[in-house]
């Protein structure tokens, strides 16, 4: 296969993990907007409940205990978090 045919392809590998790294800058942040607020809550409840799925970066936003796990401690310290009675993540 030419160097040319597969430029296309190299550039977008090359791309992805800056943009995985971008999107998952703030923690709590599984929407991806730069906002950490009640939307990203709501994804991870729906997550949790088997209604929606997150990808690599979206889990590693959602996981603020940082056991390498999505479980409701992540879910209540998003809670907690956004209605003031903790720090934000
Ligand atoms: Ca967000």
């Amino acid at each position: 296969m030419k160097f040319r045919t597969m430029l296309p392809a190299l550039l977008l590998l090359a791309a992805l993990p800056i943009a995985c790294t971008d999107a998952a800058k703030i923690p709590g942040d599984c929407t991806g907007d730069g906002i950490f607020d009640q939307g990203d809550a709501q994804l991870v409840k729906s997550y949790l409940l088997g209604q929606a799925e997150l990808s690599a970066w979206q889990l590693a936003a959602a996981d603020l205990s940082g056991d390498g796990n999505i479980s409701i401690t992540d879910y209540l310290q998003m809670q907690s978090a956004l209605t003031g009675r903790t720090s934000a993540p």
